[in-house]
């Protein structure tokens, strides 16, 4: 591990993405992984506002089934591995000022990892919004159980409820925070991101513009590796707790 990057000064602001990849070795696909298919539908096609007015039960289906994995799967059940932990331990050393974490994952491992004030710019699964009244409320419990089942319904309205996810087409929530943030990091690191989906993916050229540090962790090279001034290959679960322990060991 190169010296070069696991130096961080004491007045460094980091923003840090993330990413499928970091979840993978916890026993979620990632989108590559699946190359981009869920039961034979490309996840833009279910993944968007038109195919849940088109199909809202397929578009339940598809998000029931990462709901019971995240929850219920008992044989193979998913936990947070030593890339979300490590991640906990910088950012309590460093406090929520100087570290700041946005990810484009809606699992709950970071959190379940002891992350708190995690930003989940893409949303979350354990949260479901009504599409009349907008009413936004946590739910670990199976909705719509099987196919002749209702579509779930608000308990304040008689509205049907939706993921409280971002689908393609949709603006990211948290884009102000985001952009603040990124406007004053002296470090941006993006771990277990292919970089295809954007705006996250142009946070990387945001940061090198505010001339911030850059640093890459991913199993495989991703579109935009050339932009990164540090790339770390590898396992997220090995990567990570190697680079923050380094970082930690060096910092006063
Ligand atoms: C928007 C929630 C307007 C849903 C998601 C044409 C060209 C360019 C852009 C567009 C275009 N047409 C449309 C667009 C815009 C579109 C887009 O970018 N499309 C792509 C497909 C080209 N974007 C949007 O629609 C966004 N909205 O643009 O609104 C706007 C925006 C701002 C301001 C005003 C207006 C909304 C996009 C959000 C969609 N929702 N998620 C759900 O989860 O079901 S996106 C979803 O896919 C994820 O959240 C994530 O963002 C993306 C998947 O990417 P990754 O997380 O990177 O995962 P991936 O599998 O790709 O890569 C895994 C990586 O991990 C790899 O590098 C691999 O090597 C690595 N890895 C694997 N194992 C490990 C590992 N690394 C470490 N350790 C391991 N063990
Ligand atoms: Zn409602």
């Amino acid at each position: 591990m190169p010296v070069s990057h696991t130096s961080l000064p004491a007045d460094a602001r980091l923003v840090i993405l993330t990413g499928a990849g970091i979840s993978a070795e916890s026993g979620l696909k990632t989108f590559r992984d699946s190359n981009g298919l869920w039961e034979n539908h490309r996840v833009e096609d279910v993944a968007t506002p038109e195919a849940f007015a088109r199909d809202p039960r397929l578009v339940w289906r598809f998000y029931n089934a990462r709901r019971e994995q995240l929850w219920r799967d008992a044989e193979h059940s998913v936990e947070p591995n030593a890339g979300h932990r490590a991640l906990v331990r910088l950012a309590e050393t460093l406090g929520p000022d100087r570290c700041f974490l946005v990810t484009q994952n809606v699992d709950d491992l970071h959190e379940r990892a002891g992350h708190s004030d995690v930003c989940h710019m893409h949303g979350e699964l354990i949260k479901v919004r009504c599409t009349e009244c907008q009413q936004v409320t946590d739910t670990t419990e199976t909705l719509m159980a099987d196919d002749s089942a209702p579509l779930p319904t608000c308990q304040r309205c008689p509205g049907i409820l939706r993921p409280h996810i971002v689908w393609f087409g949709e603006i990211p929530f948290e884009m102000e925070l985001i952009a603040r943030r990124l406007s004053h990091c002296t470090h941006f690191i993006a771990i277990g991101t292919s970089g295809v989906v954007y705006p996250a993916a142009g946070f990387l050229a945001q940061a090198n513009r505010m001339g911030a540090t850059t640093l890459g962790f991913s199993l495989d090279p991703p579109e935009n590796v050339g932009l990164f001034d540090h790339f770390i290959q590898g396992p997220a679960s090995q990567t990570l707790p190697e680079w923050v322990d380094a970082v930690l060991s060096r910092s006063h």
